[in-house]
């Protein structure tokens, strides 16, 4: 009988504890970094202050899940990148069957949540909607009953499991749920546990697939933006919230606060309107010269071209170059994609000689839309709620292993303007 994951983890937890142990005693006094004070002004870039063992992120090589580069892993399941995420290792047929067993049996949503979503008003942001789907879950929580039962700290971590399974389970019900209802698509569709995760959310959202290729680009979808190291907005966000002993609900519903902003997740809803803007806007299908004048101008006005550059990465985004491909095979025809394309092209450049980004390249945000649209989910208000149901996935791995490790509550030092002006007189 093959092992579950649960019980990998069980095993594996003596050794991580031991190892953090160790090294926290030997080397305890070693500098790992030091701090600039254009970092401290600089929203803390690049400061080396967290530990995550689920993915990397490096700024030459992208995400990195477990010692495996992204693109080596887009024919994976999200349910076996989650099981690689959370304990090292892809899981085989029978944990993997197992593990979407355990899905389906947890799979059933609070009726609450539909009263609680049907309550909010018809044009309420479908990430709102997501967020507070999550947050009115709380009362479910097994980590709450057991904190307040008095389990103790080093056990936390099996209920912070148990909560995180079963929002996993149950997420993708509730955003196809969120999409069918905000943009009138008619009833829900209910779950069909013979699917695997990914299938099953295709299914329930009801976008026409007659040939499996839309089941296929969630799938897709759901493994590229299941993590990114912990510094990101939303991950850190998940991190700081949980490190209080906060929920999986409050933690993970704060992340999604987090990954809403434009700046992060929405770019991806932010970079198809900007597409379809430029195109109407242009009046046609547009040349190259058209799609460069039309960059350098907004460039010339202040705005920034949604998709490119990146707080890390300073090459193009494998997670791009994944979807890229998938295009390529499937949509090479279809007009928001070819756009994609060209702005491909052209933006690097315009970025460069501008000067002003570090990273002239494009990151996933840039292309994952154009691919949605062409499978006629054209409400792009609603793709942020497609990356936030697969960064669930790494919201759920980290915070696991953080109560796993008994991390720390989570406390950085601020200072005052007057202490920095004294320090740089000094
Ligand atoms: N277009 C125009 N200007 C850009 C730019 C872009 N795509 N990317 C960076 N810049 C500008 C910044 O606005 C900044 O200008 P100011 O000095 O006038 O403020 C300057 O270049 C330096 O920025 P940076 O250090 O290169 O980038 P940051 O680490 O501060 O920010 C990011 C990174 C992603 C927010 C930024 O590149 C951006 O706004 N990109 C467009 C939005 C986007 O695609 N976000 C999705 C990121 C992926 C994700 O997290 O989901």
């Amino acid at each position: 009988m093959s092992k579950t994951i649960k019980d990998k983890l069980t095993t594996q937890l003596p050794v991580l504890r031991e190892e953090a142990k160790s090294l926290a005693k030997t080397y305890g006094s070693k500098i790992m970094d030091q701090v600039a004070l254009e970092q401290i002004y600089g929203g803390m870039r690049g400061i080396k202050g967290l530990v995550c063992d689920t993915s990397s992120v490096g700024l030459d090589t992208g995400l990195i899940i477990r010692g495996i580069p992204i693109l080596e892993l887009t024919d994976k399941l999200p349910e076996q990148v989650f099981c690689l995420l959370l304990t090292g290792e892809i899981p085989d047929d029978e944990t993997l069957k197992e593990f979407q067993e355990d899905l389906n049996r947890r799979a059933e949503v609070p009726s609450y949540v539909w009263d609680v979503l049907n309550a909010l008003p018809k044009d309420t942001h479908p990430m709102i909607a997501l967020s507070t789907a999550i947050m009115s879950m709380e009362k479910e929580s097994e980590f709450r009953k057991h904190y307040d039962a008095g389990l103790p700290k080093d056990k936390l971590w099996e209920p912070m499991f148990e909560d995180s399974l079963n929002i996993i389970a149950r997420v993708t019900q509730i955003a196809a749920f969120i999409y069918r209802k905000s943009f009138g698509k008619g009833d829900m569709i209910p779950p069909d546990p013979s699917l695997d995760w990914a299938a099953n959310f295709a299914k329930m959202l009801g976008v026409k697939d007659e040939d499996g290729t839309f089941a296929k680009l969630m799938r897709l979808y759901l493994v590229l933006h299941s993590d990114h190291e912990s510094g990101n907005v939303s991950a850190f966000t998940c991190q700081v919230v949980s490190s209080a002993l906060s929920d999986a609900y409050y933690s993970f519903s704060a992340a999604l606060n987090g990954l809403a902003g434009p700046l992060h997740g929405l770019a991806n809803q932010e970079c198809l309107r900007f597409i379809l803007k430029m195109k109407t806007e242009i009046g046609h299908q547009p040349s190259d010269d058209e799609v460069r004048d039309y960059c350098q101008n907004l460039l010339d006005t202040g705005k920034v071209v949604s998709g490119y550059g990146h707080a890390v990465l300073r090459i193009t985004d494998p997670r791009f170059t994944a979807f890229l491909r998938f295009g390529k095979q499937h949509v090479p025809d279809d007009d928001a994609f070819r756009m994609v394309e060209q702005l491909f092209e052209i933006v690097p450049d315009l970025l460069t000689k501008q000067g002003k980004a570090k990273d002239p390249w494009p990151n996933v945000d840039a292309v994952s839309g154009s691919l949605l649209h062409h499978y006629g989910m054209t409400e792009y208000q609603f793709y942020t709620v497609l990356f936030g149901v697969s960064r669930i996935l790494g919201f759920s791995a980290q915070t696991i292993l953080a109560r796993a490790m008994n991390s720390p509550l989570i406390r950085p030092k601020s200072v005052t303007t007057e202490w920095i002006k004294k320090q740089v007189a000094g």
